[in-house]
């Protein structure tokens, strides 16, 4: 069988050794009554990662972002997204369908912004019509923008904005390792300007299962009542929240790998006629894609490339995604770069 070379996403890679054996051997207790001393430990270490006072172990991403929209909003609320940001995109409409909160929706810069002076129009009057904000959110690193970084001073004008009109600010951050290694920061100076934050264990940082959402104790404890509601309370989860002790304190260094295989594989497939990268939004560890040639389109090159053993993600008529991760080594990178600048040759139905 050929190799499969996995560029869908981070999500793909598996458990290390050292995370199966410390899954094996964690001790465990039932987390409903806060009685899993792994789980304990791993929300202790995420705040402190974070520096924030609390977090909460969640089964994931998508839930994490649910349970904090949920703890910041009451039903009716506005919530400020940007346009091509995950909670919009991906997530369903769970905080709308779960929490009858309202996406006001503003547009994504390139880099993955949201004007601040959209931000600002956003922010709803005192006006009795009007349903009142509740919320701003930010992604970074920003997923469909091309894993690209926000910057820390761009992320304090929105705290200036959510501050004149007292609003919290929530952070998708589940790359956020990735957004601190390519500014050269401690990732608590991206945290800093946010009042919460969700981040994942289970994408660049490779545990099977688990992210985090951190913030006040106060947000934390309407998060955990939230979590509840949304039957995402588990039981002996330290099992996986001990993965999720070796992902914080084993893989995060590890990224800068990552980072240097998309900067190769953008620059190699830069070079293949009939492919165009956007090599400014190559800041981390995805590259987005996408074919000039008029044979081919985003579908049928995504399909062709699947396969021929290289994987990528179809993310539409102008997109194709690639990502680097724990499971994609520098020879997976030569590889696919020789695979695709064939099949792009080659034509469809060769
Ligand atoms: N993103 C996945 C897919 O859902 C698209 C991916 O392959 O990139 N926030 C951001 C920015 C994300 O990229 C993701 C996952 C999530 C939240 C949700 O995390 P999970 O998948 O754990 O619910």
């Amino acid at each position: 069988m050929t190799h499969r070379i996995d560029l869908r996403s981070d999500t793909v890679t598996l458990p290390t050794p050292a995370m199966r054996r410390a899954m094996y051997e964690a001790e465990v207790g039932d987390d409903v009554w806060g009685e899993d001393p792994t789980v304990v430990r791993l929300q202790e270490l995420a705040a402190e990662r974070m520096g924030k006072e609390a977090a909460l172990f969640v089964p994931s991403g998508t839930m994490g972002n649910l349970v904090s929209l949920l703890a910041h909003c009451q039903r009716g609320h506005e919530v400020i997204l940007g346009s091509e940001c995950h909670i919009f995109i991906y997530e369903v409409g769970a905080a709308a369908v779960f929490g009858g909160l309202i996406y006001h929706i503003v547009p994504t810069t390139r880099f993955g912004e949201l004007p601040p002076d959209e931000i600002r129009g956003a922010v709803r009057g005192p006006n009795l019509h009007f349903p009142p904000t509740g919320l701003i959110c930010l992604e970074n690193t920003h997923n469909r923008c091309g894993g690209t970084v926000v910057s820390p001073a761009y992320m304090a004008q929105v705290r200036e904005i959510a501050d004149q009109h007292k609003l919290p600010v929530h952070l998708d951050g589940a790359r956020i390792f990735n957004a601190a290694l390519a500014l050269g920061v401690d990732v608590r100076e991206i945290a800093r300007h946010v009042d919460s934050v969700m981040f994942c264990l289970s994408k660049g940082l490779s545990a099977p299962v688990g992210s985090l959402v951190c913030g006040s104790k106060a947000f934390v404890e309407r998060a955990h009542r939230m979590r509840k509601m949304a039957g995402g309370a588990m039981r002996q989860v330290g099992v996986l929240a001990a993965a999720g002790i070796v992902a914080l304190s084993e893989m995060v260094d590890r990224l800068a790998d990552d980072h240097a295989n998309a900067r190769r594989l953008a620059e190699g497939l830069a070079e293949i006629p009939g492919l165009a990268v956007d090599l400014e939004t190559v800041q981390t560890n995805m590259v987005m894609l996408y074919p000039t040639d008029p044979r081919w389109t985003t579908e049928t090159l995504n399909a062709a490339l699947a396969a021929a053993g290289v994987l990528t993600s179809y993310l539409g008529r102008t997109k194709m995604r690639a990502v680097t991760h724990y499971g994609i080594a520098r020879e997976d990178i030569e590889e696919a770069l020789r695979v695709t600048a064939r099949v792009v040759r080659e034509g469809p139905g060769a």
